[in-house]
């Protein structure tokens, strides 16, 4: 068996054959930063991700060794996805090709199986990324990865910026840590808290959800809330503002992993023609990808809002489409898109939806709408 520096010394290359840019070992032990996170859910900046606040979540996120009691040493992880593609897409960059929710797992269990061939031992393992109970961010800088950024985002100083995903695997065997990030590479800028669409970045280095873009497009099921609807801009899912203006992502990774390439459709060259996709036709063509999170309905309140926000009349067509969608949430978004663009024809729309619309909420939107436009 390898010593354990050795042994890590391997591991880390086996991680970067897999496409794992970023690679270092940190301690299991509690984050020292959990006071951060319970203050962050108290205060219910954490929107309606009432998940992220459950009594067994809380308890485990603050101790890895809550998750495995065996766990010895936690291999963090860090993954390009930023794909050639022009920036300022409508999708953020990490949600234009495959899901890492899907192609990382595979990875981190071919990992895990590597290590044990190579120490000939039933070596414990547990793998997340993104989903399991851990602050995978605080992790990836104490295990040497980078520092967290004023836009909460861990950022690499070696020529990678932020545009990375983060994964690990907590581990029954002990490797040596690396050293934890200890430096601040922000400084005086202040681009992002300046650039965020609407001003939800906080001084501690986190954000209210209930003002993020990626938030309101991704996470959340319900309405867009009216006052931030224009603020959304062109983003039809996730938003990536605040790390396109980040001096330290002019150089990002130059090897971008294939799995992270732009899926055929996506963005979509017409959005109002999303609104024609059935549920099926919305599950082929997002199955595998990011997108499918919000749901059909998520997606096509977005492309209303996106729609809305750009006022064109190219869009009337498409809306008039999702104004007499299955969905509730579509048509109270489609009703505030036309009323955004107005017009005459958007007005004759309305109308007529208001005329065989029964749900009381949408019925309020086409109100709202029309008087907009001058009742
Ligand atoms: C909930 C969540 C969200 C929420 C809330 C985001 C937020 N900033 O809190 C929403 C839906 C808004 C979101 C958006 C995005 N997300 Co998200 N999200 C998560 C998730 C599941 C939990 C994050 C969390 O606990 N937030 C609560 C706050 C309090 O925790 P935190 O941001 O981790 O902050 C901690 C540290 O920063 C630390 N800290 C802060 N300041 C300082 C200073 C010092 C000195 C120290 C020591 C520590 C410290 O304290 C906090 C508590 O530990 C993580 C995965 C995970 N399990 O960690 C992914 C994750 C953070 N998201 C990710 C991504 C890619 C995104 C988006 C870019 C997607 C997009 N393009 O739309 C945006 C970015 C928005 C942004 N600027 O953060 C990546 C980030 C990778 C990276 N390089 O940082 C993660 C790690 C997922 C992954 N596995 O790759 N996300
Ligand atoms: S993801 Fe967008 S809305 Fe959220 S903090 Fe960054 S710039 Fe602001
Ligand atoms: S834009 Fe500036 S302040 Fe914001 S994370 Fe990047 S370097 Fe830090």
């Amino acid at each position: 068996m390898p010593s354990p520096q050795e042994l890590k010394e391997k591991l880390i290359a086996k991680a970067h054959e897999l496409g794992f840019v970023l690679a270092g070992i940190t301690t299991p032990d509690p984050t020292e930063s959990y006071p951060r996170f319970e203050s962050w859910i108290s205060a219910g900046y954490h929107a309606g991700m009432d998940w992220m606040a459950s009594e067994h979540s809380l308890e485990r996120r603050n101790d890895p060794q809550k998750i495995m009691p065996a766990c010895q040493s936690i291999l963090m992880l860090g993954i390009p996805c930023l794909p050639s593609r022009p920036e300022n897409s409508g999708i953020a960059a990490y949600a234009l090709g495959d899901d890492y929710h899907d192609i990382l797992p595979r990875r981190l269990e071919a990992l895990s199986r590597w290590l044990n061939e190579i120490t000939g031992e039933e070596i414990s393992s547990r793998w997340y990324t993104d989903t399991g109970p851990l602050l995978e961010r605080d992790l990836a800088r104490r295990a040497g990865l980078g520092w967290i950024g004023k836009n909460s985002m861990l950022i690499s100083p070696d020529g990678g910026g932020s545009y990375f995903l983060l994964a690990e695997i907590l581990l029954g065997i002990a490797l040596p840590p690396d050293t934890p990030f200890a430096a601040d590479h922000c400084g005086s800028c202040t681009r992002c808290l300046d650039a965020c669409p609407t001003g939800c970045i906080l001084p501690g280095r986190t954000l209210d959800a209930n003002r993020c873009i990626s938030y309101l497009t991704i996470e959340n099921k319900g309405g867009i809330p009216l006052e931030l609807r224009p603020l959304i801009g062109e983003w039809q899912f996730g938003c990536d503002v605040c790390q396109q203006v980040c001096p330290w992502n002019r150089f990002s990774f130059s090897k971008v992993d294939p799995a992270f390439a732009p899926r055929e459709g996506v963005p979509p060259e017409n959005l109002a023609a999303e609104f024609s996709l059935t549920p099926q036709a919305f599950n082929r063509k997002f199955k595998g990808s990011p997108v499918k999170r919000a749901r059909r309905r998520g997606y096509l309140r977005n492309t209303a809002v996106v729609l809305g926000n750009g006022r064109g009349e190219d869009g009337i067509e498409g809306l008039s489409i999702a104004l007499i969608d299955t969905e509730p949430l579509v048509r109270s978004h489609a009703a505030w898109a036309l009323g955004q663009i107005g017009g005459k024809q958007a007005v004759q729309l309305l109308r007529r939806a208001l005329e065989v619309e029964a749900e009381a909420e949408v019925v309020g939107e086409i109100i709202s709408a029309l008087e907009r436009n001058g009742g």
